[in-house]
């Protein structure tokens, strides 16, 4: 229950209508994609200003009541929504969602982060400029919360995750000042580069309601190909033989395993198989230039029949235009989507070095399976970068439910091998509730220690997305 005189001051400061009280409405900001856990809270705010925010917070701060920002809500680790004994209230941000100023000389957008990214890519395309950042869940996701969990998504390999995009932000306190860190500078060294903190705090530091983004030049000339390959280490080569030959032309490099593509033909809408045949792995791959009557294509072509000469492809298709290259896209997209309806999917989100993928997709293989007979390995995504999404899919005769138990027992199997690769835990999703013990299971208690003196230094009510990231002491 939350203190009367909170819910009347805070009415006064933001008004009723961007209070939301009935659970009815609540409901749909308590379900997380994954749809393992139900938040639970009384109240959803909907400021529509910086300054609203500023006058939530320092209302929460005053009687020590948590807040969960909340934006776009497609994030898959719990992160954006509160737990039984939380006491906290969601701070939704999907009202402030204005784009305030576009500079194409800079190559700056200022954006409000309740702006849904797909909006976004499409405002600076129009200015003729390319904000790279482009994710599956691009037209429901916010910025504000692809800034909070330092996003990544496929076009990493070329343009950097969300940390090297962002060039300012405006953040509103745990005590509920405003700092206004808006500045367009490529270069500040002024001290302590705050901005780099707030990337990837999950909420966990303060709420940011603003940013100053990175654009880049429009490409004019794109070619994507999907490759099939025998073995998972062909790709290795592949990716080099590109980097040496197309140069910094290649922005992705996706890994789709055969269960894959199966998943999405049978689930997907419009999904087609890209290449006739059954292989066990494939790259989808893209390469762009900003510049008019450009080479890309030779330099395309004669990439892969060096790729064919040398054995690691087995087949391929490379895009004849825009709607058969969409339609690789798609396949990839639908990916996650297509997972659901074949039943329980243990998922991680690891990154190792890129040359110890194939070792890391081997190992893990044979032990999960060793442990459950008949589970289904569904490694995919940005091999370009190290990331696979190491899903496991249920054996097909195993109740879900009993399948879900194994969650943890998996979990920590598989971390262990990610451990013994020198490798990270949460590649692109961020921590949140979900990998919130595990994390602190592998990180040194030095390195702990460390962010935990952030935490208290920042926030010390311990009231920005509480039971998130940080362990409670
Ligand atoms: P939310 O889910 O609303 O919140 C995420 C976290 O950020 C929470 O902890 C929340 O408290 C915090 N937060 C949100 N807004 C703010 C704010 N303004 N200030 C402070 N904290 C805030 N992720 C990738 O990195 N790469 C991918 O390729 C990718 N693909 C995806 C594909 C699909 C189909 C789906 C469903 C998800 C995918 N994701 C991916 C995960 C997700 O889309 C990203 O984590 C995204 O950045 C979350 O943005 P959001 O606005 O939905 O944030
Ligand atoms: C992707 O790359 C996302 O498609 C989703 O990060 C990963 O489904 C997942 O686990
Ligand atoms: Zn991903």
């Amino acid at each position: 229950m939350l203190p009367q005189k909170f819910l009347s001051d805070l009415e006064v400061a933001i008004g009723v209508k961007a209070m939301i009280t009935n659970q009815d409405d609540i409901a749909p900001y308590m379900i997380e994609q994954r749809g393992r856990f139900i938040g639970q809270t009384s109240l959803v705010v909907t400021p529509a200003t910086t300054q609203e925010v500023s006058d939530i917070v320092k209302l929460c701060a005053e009687h020590s009541i948590g807040i969960v920002p909340q934006g776009g809500h497609t994030g898959l680790v719990s992160g954006g929504i509160p737990f039984a004994g939380d006491n906290a209230i969601v701070l939704s941000t999907s009202r402030l969602n204005k784009i305030r100023t576009i500079d194409p000389t800079n190559n700056t957008m200022v954006v409000e982060s309740g702006c849904i990214l797909q909006t976004i890519q499409e405002h600076a395309a129009q200015h003729d400029r390319l904000f790279p950042l482009s994710l599956g869940a691009e037209g429901s996701c916010q910025i504000g919360g692809n800034i909070a969990t330092n996003a990544g998504g496929i076009n990493v390999i070329r343009y950097g995750n969300t940390r090297q995009l962002v060039l300012g932000l405006e953040v509103v306190t745990p005590t509920g000042e405003i700092w206004n860190g808006l500045r367009a500078l490529q270069k500040d060294n002024t001290g302590y580069d705050l901005k780099q903190l707030y990337i990837g705090s999950e909420g966990t530091l303060g709420i940011i309601t603003a940013a100053v983004l990175q654009l880049f030049p429009k490409p004019k000339e794109q070619q994507t190909a999907v490759l099939a390959i025998k073995e998972l280490e062909d790709a290795l080569p592949l990716l080099n033989l590109a980097q040496s030959m197309l140069g910094d032309a290649l922005t992705s490099f996706e890994l789709l395993p055969r269960i894959g593509i199966d998943f999405s033909l049978k689930h997907g809408q419009g999904v087609v198989d890209p290449i006739e045949g059954q292989y066990d792995w494939y790259i989808l791959m893209e390469a762009s230039v900003a510049i008019t009557h450009s080479n890309l294509k030779d330099l395309f072509q004669n990439y892969l029949e060096t790729a064919f000469e040398k054995n690691w492809v087995q087949d391929g298709v490379l895009a004849q235009n825009k709607s058969q290259s969409d339609s690789f896209w798609l396949l990839r997209e639908n990916i996650t989507l297509c997972q659901k309806p074949e039943g329980g999917s243990i998922k991680h989100d690891i990154s190792v070095p890129v040359s110890s993928v194939p070792a890391f997709i081997k190992t893990a293989n044979e032990a999960v399976r060793k442990m459950i007979p008949g589970i289904r390995p569904h490694p995919f995504g940005h091999l370009g970068d190290g990331n696979i999404h190491y899903n496991l899919s249920q054996p097909i005769d195993m109740n879900k439910e009993d399948y879900l138990n194994h969650w943890e027992e998996v979990n920590r199997i598989v971390h262990d091998i990610v451990h013994s690769f020198n490798g990270s835990i949460s590649a692109e999703h961020g921590i949140g509730r979900v990998k919130r013990d595990e994390n602190q299971y592998y990180k040194s208690a030095v390195e702990m220690q460390l962010m935990q003196n952030i935490k208290t230094a920042l926030d010390p009510k311990g009231i920005m997305n509480p039971g998130k990231l940080i362990p409670v002491s």
